[in-house]
């Protein structure tokens, strides 16, 4: 038996604010892909169990305090501690769809208003990373947003920082390539849909694209 060229796998990152519809989006997504002959792996940051997820975990708990600056660079770290896996995933044939990355890391960050954590220092310790091939931003309207119910336990879950976040997302997406705004207010169907069909066309590019890129 001669060897097969593996074709490399994809990097989709689905982003979002919270009740977005992102965890269904991602299973639909993950079942259609692999209904297409793609192996597929779900993966979601923060990654909480990892000891920096751990540690990130009890500070979105509320049970513990870290200064903004630093807890920023342990979700980045987060990522950061699993990239050499993607890679490899990446060029092992396998797809990997990713549930928050890079653009929640900055955004969420920055949204705090701390006077040196700007958009602009918060996106320099994502510089490197595995570049996602597409990301699909979920966008929902803050009415919306408030029509799927009350807000969680979690820190970030309330209206100030939901507010600031939607308004800095947007200006991130602005200034990215590789992005795709899906109107997230329809139903599931519809927008699992519109999905298929920007990956499809991003699936279809990839033996073009070439290897995967790092995010600049
Ligand atoms: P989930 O609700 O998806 O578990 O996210 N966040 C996420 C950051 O502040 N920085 C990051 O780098 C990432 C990936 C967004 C928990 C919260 O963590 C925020 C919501
Ligand atoms: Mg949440």
């Amino acid at each position: 038996a001669g060897h097969e060229l593996t074709r490399r796998g994809a990097l989709l990152v689905v982003e979002g604010l919270d009740r977005a519809g992102k965890s269904s989006q991602c299973e639909k997504l993950g079942d259609y892909l692999s209904q297409q002959g793609h192996t597929v792996k779900y993966i979601r940051f923060p990654d909480r169990t990892t000891p920096i997820g751990k540690l990130i975990d009890s500070y979105l708990r509320g049970s513990t305090n870290q200064e903004d600056h630093s807890i920023h660079l342990l979700f980045s770290a987060n990522r950061w501690e699993i990239a050499k896996s993607i890679q490899e995933d990446i060029s092992n044939g396998i797809t990997i769809i990713v549930d928050r990355y890079s653009y929640s890391g900055a955004v969420y960050s920055a949204a705090k208003a701390n006077p040196t954590l700007s958009l602009e220092w918060a996106w320099q310790p994502e510089i490197g990373l595995p570049r996602p091939d597409l990301c699909l931003f979920l966008s929902i309207s803050a009415e919306e947003a408030a029509k799927r119910g009350g807000y969680g336990a979690e820190r970030y879950e309330n209206e100030t920082m939901q507010t600031r976040v939607r308004e800095l997302f947007r200006s991130l997406f602005n200034r990215q390539e590789d992005v795709a705004i899906i109107n997230a207010g329809k139903s599931l169907k519809e927008v699992s849909k519109d999905i298929q069909v920007a990956v499809s066309k991003c699936v279809e590019r990839l033996n073009v694209i070439g290897p995967l890129r790092v995010l600049g």
